[in-house]
């Protein structure tokens, strides 16, 4: 089949998703210069024809005639703006922050940059230069959302905040927690068949999913239900169980780890007959999970997001390495370890304090940056309180704080302080309706991209160069050109260099590893489906990633040693709560894919309630329910199912538009951060990490 790489050329066009990070490929076919088709592209030798409804979806999004398509300039209350052309946008940003900038400093000025721009690589580097062309001190990202806990759990382990994940390829036993991979098609892993890997590691062993909810991957293996939150305590037990029966892999533990009886002694307290209660789960089970693990030679325990923003994130996510660390499983086919080799990218990870960093803590509250990214829950103090280094001025790339952060509904207090606003978006959302400017961004078909920046932790190593489909609708611009330009005429281009992004791609895939890949631009533009990298994953020497300076695994920590003081401390859970989870839908990704008819024509957002829960409360099906906790009230939908366990509530975030979107503002659904805890006093201080799972709720009759 012949295919073009001339974009908005008649025919077929190969490329990939970048709407999440399995990156399916994708085949898009263009006639009289419009996409009119896309599919998936059965030659990718990496998502071998898979892709879900998201992907072909890019396409109505690039055509949605809601679509910010030319520079606008806000001329009255938010939401009222007029089109202008780019010079005059891009002069008076950079005449607005370089004068801002040169009388408050640059601790005034503040970057929100958000998930999808993550997601390429010419956008995730001109948001990274921008920033340091601007030595942005106050950057805000979903971190705190998202990662912040595992980055730093690593780093205090392994010292090196490299990412550790499964060998999903070979292991015949594996224990999820908080991840729900068949919806969210996984994260800080790639592996965009992942269903096919689960099913085929279940036909050669056991894949047990720990999670509060019945989700759609613990419906389809071995399901151990939790209370919200009691990741903690089971993985405080498990680990205890694995020291206290002699399971641990004392030859391994010998030769690279130190503080083995520092840990024994500090966690000998959490034994499963006091976990129990807390976590939901029998001692008995407790034990036979832990046992099991050890016994099974190729196991892997991972995590996601459901382990990842409860108080105790940081030491859950460091319970977690330690039974696969202690329980023998790191650095072995099917166990966990980091991925192909060293990158460029690890060698920056790499070294102690880089993730626990407290270079910008905030001025108000002093909750300190965590992997140089600042808590959420710091962005209104920091724009609301006066004196200096007030933020002033603000940028956002592809972020939509209004409903993605907690807190978020109080933002605009914030921007309505602001000097300048500017946000980089396809759409005029909640967020950036309240912008001074709005810069329309291309879409993922719009712009050319290499999905090198990910392969470190793919499952099976592969790269991919794809063009740019069409050219960009209207006046949309690229965000590495948009700011690069932005920069240019500040006087701040340094930072960028004189190498494109694609420049620097290639300069990487020919150093490779140990320059062993035989990579090169040229070779990914010549082979359009992309190509595996064959590295032998556990063929280099892990010891060379540790970076803590003694060259060994850090079994105990300081940071470790006062959240588990703290740990002991905590009062037993209150058995009559409601407990509210987050949940993540195939249709959707976060706030910005709701305006696609097609994905959320049969799907709205509702509250899961347990029959049990619902009865209590005289709440029926469908009812409309008031759900509300110490920090505020929403109203949503109820749907009673014992896909929840009692005293577990779950609903979405990402919804309760109020944007300009005509589809999305019309579907019911509130937006979820109105009740999460949005004051830094309810972070989790050693990481800054929200408190989105397990924070208590009320539901009452609407
Ligand atoms: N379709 C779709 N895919 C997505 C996204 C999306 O919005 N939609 N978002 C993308 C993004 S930004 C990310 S970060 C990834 C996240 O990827 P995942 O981490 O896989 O995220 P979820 O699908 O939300 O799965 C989290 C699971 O944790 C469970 N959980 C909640 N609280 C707890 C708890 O206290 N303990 C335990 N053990 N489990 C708990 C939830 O019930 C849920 O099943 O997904 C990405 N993929
Ligand atoms: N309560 C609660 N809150 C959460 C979560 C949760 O589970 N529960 N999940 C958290 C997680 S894991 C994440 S990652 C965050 C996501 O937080 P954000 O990244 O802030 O939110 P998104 O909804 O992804 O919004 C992305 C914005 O980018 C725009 N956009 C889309 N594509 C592009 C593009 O190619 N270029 C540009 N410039 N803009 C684009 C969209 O229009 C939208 O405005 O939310 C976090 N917030
Ligand atoms: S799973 Fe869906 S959203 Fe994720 S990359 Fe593949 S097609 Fe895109
Ligand atoms: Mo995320």
């Amino acid at each position: 089949m012949a295919f073009t790489t001339i974009p908005g050329a008649d025919g077929d066009h190969v490329t990939y998703c970048r709407v999440c990070e399995a990156l399916c490929g994708m085949v898009a076919t263009v006639a009289d210069g419009k996409i009119v088709k896309i599919r998936p592209d059965r030659d990718n030798p990496h998502s071998r024809g898979h892709i879900c409804v998201k992907g072909p979806a890019l396409a109505e999004v690039t055509y949605d005639p809601d679509r910010v398509t030319t520079p606008l300039k806000r001329v009255g209350d938010p939401g009222e703006f007029v089109p202008v052309g780019w010079d005059e946008a891009l002069d008076d940003i950079a005449a607005r922050l370089s004068a801002s900038v040169d009388k408050y400093g640059t601790q005034s000025f503040a970057m929100n940059s958000g998930n999808p721009p993550s997601m390429g690589w010419p956008s995730s580097m001109g948001t990274y230069l921008f920033s340091r062309a601007m030595e942005c001190t106050k950057l805000f990202t979903p971190s705190s959302e998202d990662i912040t806990s595992v980055v730093l759990a690593t780093e205090l382990i392994f010292g090196t905040h490299g990412f550790v994940f499964p060998d999903l390829a070979q292991c015949d036993h594996l224990l999820i927690f908080g991840s729900n991979p068949l919806v969210s098609h996984g994260s800080l892993l790639i592996a965009p068949r992942f269903k096919e890997d689960l099913v085929e590691i279940a036909e050669r062993g056991r894949v047990i999913v720990v999670d509060p909810r019945r989700s759609e991957t613990a419906r389809k293996f071995e399901h151990v239900s939790i209370i919200p939150a009691g990741d903690v305590w089971l993985l405080g037990a498990m680990v205890r169980t694995v020291l206290a029966e002699g399971l641990a892999d004392l030859d391994f533990i010998e030769r690279h780890c130190t503080g083995f009886a520092e840990l024994r002694a500090a966690i000998d307290w959490i034994t499963p007959e006091l976990a129990a209660p807390r976590c939901g789960i029998e001692a008995e089970e407790i034990r036979t999970l832990a046992r099991d693990f050890v016994a099974a030679p190729r196991a892997a325990a991972m995590g996601r997001i459901g382990i990842c923003r409860a108080s105790y994130s940081t030491l859950t996510n460091y319970f977690l390495h330690l039974l696969n660390v202690v329980g023998g499983k790191f650095h072995k086919p099917g166990g966990v370890g980091w991925g192909h080799g060293g990158t460029a990218t690890d060698a920056q990870s790499k070294g102690p304090g880089q993730a626990r960093h407290k270079r910008h803590s905030s001025r108000v509250s002093g909750q300190a940056s965590v992997w140089g990214t600042q808590s959420s829950l710091t962005f209104l103090e920091e724009m609301t309180t006066p004196g200096e280094g007030r933020i002033r001025t603000l940028l956002t790339v592809g972020a939509n704080p209004l409903l993605s952060m907690p807190g978020g509904p109080r933002l605009p207090e914030g921007f309505a302080m602001l000097d300048l606003m500017v946000s980089v978006d396809l759409y005029m959302t909640e967020t950036s309706r309240h912008a001074h400017y709005i810069l329309p961004a291309t879409t993922a078909l719009e712009r050319e991209d290499i999905n090198q920046f990910f392969m470190n932790h793919m499952v099976r190593p592969f790269a991919q160069y794809a063009p740019a489909v069409i050219a960009p609708t209207g006046e949309a611009r690229g965000e590495y050109e948009i700011l690069r330009d932005l920069a240019a005429r500040m006087g701040r281009a340094d930072a960028f260099g004189n190498m494109t992004p694609f420049e620097m791609a290639d300069g990487a895939l020919q150093a490779g590893i140990e320059g062993r890949d035989g990579l090169s631009l040229a070779k990914l533009k010549n082979n359009p489906h992309g190509l595996m990298i064959e590295r032998g994953r556990w063929a280099f020497d892990f010891e060379k990633r540790i970076g803590h300076p003694d060259g060994k695994i850090h079994l105990w920590d300081a940071i470790a040693a006062e959240e588990v003081e703290r740990l002991r401390a905590e009062p037993a859970p209150d058995p009559n709560a409601l407990r509210l989870i987050n949940l993540r839908k195939l249709r959707s990704i976060n706030s910005w894919m709701h305006n696609v008819d097609k994905l959320v024509r049969s799907d709205e957002p509702r509250l899961l309630i347990n029959p049990s829960d619902a009865a209590a409360r005289q709440i029926d099906d469908g009812m409309a329910v008031r759900l509300s906790s110490q920090w505020g009230a929403i109203e949503v939908v109820a749907e009673v199912t014992d896909e929840v366990r009692e005293g577990c509530v779950a609903y979405p975030h990402g919804w309760g538009h109020r944007g300009a979107w005509r589809i999305a503002n019309a579907k019911p659904g509130a937006n979820l951060n109105e009740i999460t805890p949005a004051t830094p006093d309810q972070a989790e201080q050693v990481s800054g990490m929200s408190w989105l799972e397990g924070f208590p709720v009320e539901i009452s009759a609407a």
